[in-house]
């Protein structure tokens, strides 16, 4: 028998928590990159964002309210080392510290991500992932944090979508630092994130003060089957599996090292000229045991075959539904990929991230509606549920977001929350989706 299921929302720090200067936090590559015009719309940044620092309890009293029974949050690593190593700025660790006294007060389990793209500028400057260091610095942060936080503390993931700061942040300037580099570049600092990985890994259950529960929370390209024949879900299957040349936008290069403890077959034959030069046992330090495959999965391609072994992507018809970040909804995402990942890595499958960006609408009376978000996640979770109730090993769902927050290079005018936040004022008001996901989570039947 499973596990019980656990139902959360999500959030990250530079998209919420604002207080550049609060609490001492030292700059991000993030507060650079949205200096620098062009990068992010409307030149927006983060230096108020939802003011989530100040506003933290009534943020949680809002989770409670909804009835989230776990709380997906990341901590910023220049709040806490503002130099991204040594001297520690104490009254960033006791935010966190009180962040997590304040959840589990009202019954919210805190899953702590340790990095969700905020990089310490300080360490960028010394060459940022392309540093031979930089794991060891990564080392340094989780263990201050571990130290802290692991009495109350037990469920973790590493790193955020290393695909997007790795292929965004270093390939294609589309995100922060804003580096186009050249691909072994790309995959050396790919190769450093994944040594962090290893390193935090093993931090973890080397000083946590509690049996320590630890996954990564990925993203990467997921493909549905159009029919559910045989050679139809092979063919999505291998391509939710496949490298493509020049792009780390993929799932099999970051996490079979990390479960598998070797890179993709595939992605090496394809990258052969470009492999970093690493090390024989950096593959040991990579793959540590892991408690569960965390993924971040908002959209899928559909892929149909002909019968005589030939695969192709299908079109979008007309009638199909896009979000308003242009992303096709394909609720059996959810469905196929935790098969998929369950299968291959053999641990269960937790969904970290899963929602939608909406053009909501308050009305006159203050009432936040969001119908589509409400179809969409009611859509997506019972596909995740069908899944499930067939015997694979699905531990939770994590809404992306509780609250609308700072969408990277979209700046603002992106909403994903549950919660609807005036930034004008900092006001919150549930959504009707946040009631109807409160009901999802009262009604859900275990
Ligand atoms: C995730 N894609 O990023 C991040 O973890 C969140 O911080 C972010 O706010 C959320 O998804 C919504 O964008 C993604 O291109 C970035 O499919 C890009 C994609 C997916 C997720």
């Amino acid at each position: 028998m499973s596990k019980p299921f656990v139902w959360g929302a999500a959030a990250a720090s530079f998209q919420i928590e604002g207080s550049l200067n609060g609490e001492g936090r030292g700059p991000c590559v993030w507060d650079m990159f949205c200096n620098e015009p062009g990068n992010v719309r409307f030149k927006h940044h983060g230096n108020n964002a939802c003011n989530h620092i100040e506003l933290m309890q009534q943020d949680v009293d809002i989770m409670a309210e909804i009835g989230l029974q776990a709380y997906r949050f990341s901590i910023s690593w220049p709040r806490v080392l503002p130099q991204g190593t040594g001297q520690i700025n104490r009254a960033g660790l006791d935010f966190y510290d009180r962040l997590v006294d304040t959840l589990l007060a009202k019954g919210i389990a805190p899953w702590t991500t340790l990095f969700h793209w905020d990089y310490p500028y300080q360490l960028y400057l010394r060459g940022g992932w392309l540093n031979p260091d930089s794991s060891d610095w990564f080392a340094e942060y989780t263990q201050i944090i571990v130290e802290r936080l692991s009495d109350r503390v037990s469920h973790w993931m590493t790193l955020n979508e290393p695909q997007c700061f790795i292929h965004f942040g270093h390939h294609t300037a589309y995100h922060a630092p804003g580096l186009k580099l050249g691909f072994k570049e790309v995959l050396t600092a790919a190769h450093n994130a994944l040594l962090a990985h290893g390193k935090a890994v093993q931090v973890i259950r080397a000083h946590s003060h509690s049996t320590a529960t630890i996954g990564a929370a990925p993203v990467g390209h997921v493909y549905v089957p159009d029919n559910t024949s045989p050679e139809c879900i092979a063919a999505a299957k291998q391509a939710t599996f496949a490298v493509q040349k020049q792009d780390c936008w993929n799932n099999t290069w970051f996490a079979d090292p990390m479960f598998l403890g070797h890179y993709p077959e595939d992605g090496l034959a394809l990258h052969e000229a470009f492999l970093p030069d690493f090390q024989t046992n950096d593959m040991d330090t990579i793959c540590q045991p892991l408690d569960f495959y965390g993924a971040n999965i908002y959209t899928a391609e559909q892929i149909t075959t002909d019968g005589k072994g030939k695969t192709r992507l299908v079109p979008s018809h007309d009638g199909d539904r896009f979000t308003s970040m242009d992303w096709h909804v394909v609720p059996e995402s959810l469905y196929w990929a935790s098969k998929f990942f369950n299968e291959r890595y053999k641990v269960p499958v937790i969904i970290t991230e899963n929602g939608m960006a909406n053009h909501d609408w308050v009305d006159e009376n203050g009432r936040v509606q969001d119908p589509q978000r409400i179809i969409l996640l009611k859509e997506y979770t019972d596909a995740l549920l069908k899944a499930r109730a067939e015997g694979v090993a699905i531990d939770g769902y994590f809404a992306w977001s509780i609250m609308d927050n700072f969408e990277w290079a979209l700046g603002y005018d992106r909403r994903f929350g549950l919660v609807h936040v005036d930034y004008q004022t900092m006001k919150r008001t549930i959504k009707d989706s946040g009631y109807w996901y409160k009901e999802r989570i009262k009604t859900s039947i275990d």
